[in-house]
């Protein structure tokens, strides 16, 4: 199967600039020649154009919606277009409201050719924040929300249904800061929530077999993987460094045990902060990750 690399060099979601150069960060760090080193068909695709960040406060609640939408309606159509095509899409962000596009895209391609979806949210954040409870007014605390059905119309309505996708489809892990709000509408929204304590009490090999219960042939793998889902002393060029994340080894395991599935069919790669790292270790790391996540292990193994 054919990867494509589809960048969105945008921070217009976020509350730190700099995740516009993320795709170009993942480049550097050899994205494309180390997947086609374990044999796969990759195609860098460029980068999608949308507009550029005009840095204003939030207005009703939101900072940038007009851009926010723009950009996510570029990125819905070239994921759409990669998945139609039988492709695997990757989406270098850009900040995570990018994921309102790009899972609006696999949801509609999934209702389309009769696959069952199911999301791994891959974060420090729920991401679950709305016009009226959020801190901050910034659109990448809100996908999780818009693709349930919470937020502005144009955003919500980015798929072929409202909401995009059901709750019960998403499933979170490694999550340690939910604001307050927020935390009222996760619970009342019924969200499978595997945050930090979860990993920390029962480990990582039995959160994602919980997380990966009842996959089958028929099931579309969605990995929306924000990078600060990751523990800030091995991944510092994120915006929000929230402490207490996976180390090396659980990210590691939880890579591997999702390409285990051989399930996966989309990703993304977001918040990505290359002005925040550190030599681009950030984005070594995160490519490292995404070999596991392709498959590559260090023996072969036997289940
Ligand atoms: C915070 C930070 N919950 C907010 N969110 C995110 O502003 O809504 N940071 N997603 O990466
Ligand atoms: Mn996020
Ligand atoms: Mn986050
Ligand atoms: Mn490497």
């Amino acid at each position: 199967q054919r990867i494509v690399l589809i960048g969105a060099p945008t921070d217009i979601g976020a509350g730190a600039r700099g995740a516009s150069m993320g795709p170009e960060a993942l480049r550097v760090a050899d994205i494309k020649p180390i997947l086609e080193s374990h044999g796969l068909s990759v195609e860098d695709h460029g980068n999608l154009a949308g507009p550029t960040n005009p840095w204003l406060p939030p207005v009703a609640g939101y900072r940038h919606l007009a851009e926010v939408i723009e950009w996510n309606r570029a990125v819905h159509d070239a994921m759409l277009a990669a998945l139609q095509a039988g492709q695997l899409p990757i989406l270098l962000g850009g900040d995570h409201s990018l994921a309102v596009g790009s899972i609006s895209a696999v949801a509609r391609h999934c209702r389309a050719v009769g696959k069952k979806l199911r999301v791994l949210w891959l974060d420090a954040h729920a991401d679950f924040n709305t016009s009226t409870i959020t801190p901050s007014g910034n659109l990448h605390g809100m996908p999780v929300a818009c693709l349930c059905g919470h937020g502005p119309a144009e955003l919500v309505s980015m798929s072929d249904q409202v909401p995009a996708i059901e709750p019960w489809n998403i499933y979170q892990i490694g999550i340690r800061s939910v604001d307050q709000g927020e935390k009222r509408f996760v619970h009342e929204m019924g969200l499978d929530v595997f945050d930090m304590r979860f990993i920390d009490e029962n480990g990582m090999r039995h959160t994602m077999e919980q997380a990966l219960l009842g996959l089958d042939d028929n099931t579309h793998l969605h990995v929306s993987f924000d990078v600060d889902f990751l523990d800030p002393e091995i991944a510092p060029g994120v915006g929000t460094l929230v402490p207490g994340g996976p180390t090396y080894r659980e990210a590691q395991l939880c890579m591997e045990m999702i390409a285990d599935t051989g399930r996966l069919a989309s990703l993304d790669v977001v918040e990505l902060n290359p002005a925040l790292d550190v030599r681009n270790k950030t984005a070594d790391l995160a490519v490292d990750l995404i070999e596991s996540l392709f498959g590559k292990s260090t023996l072969m193994r036997r289940s």
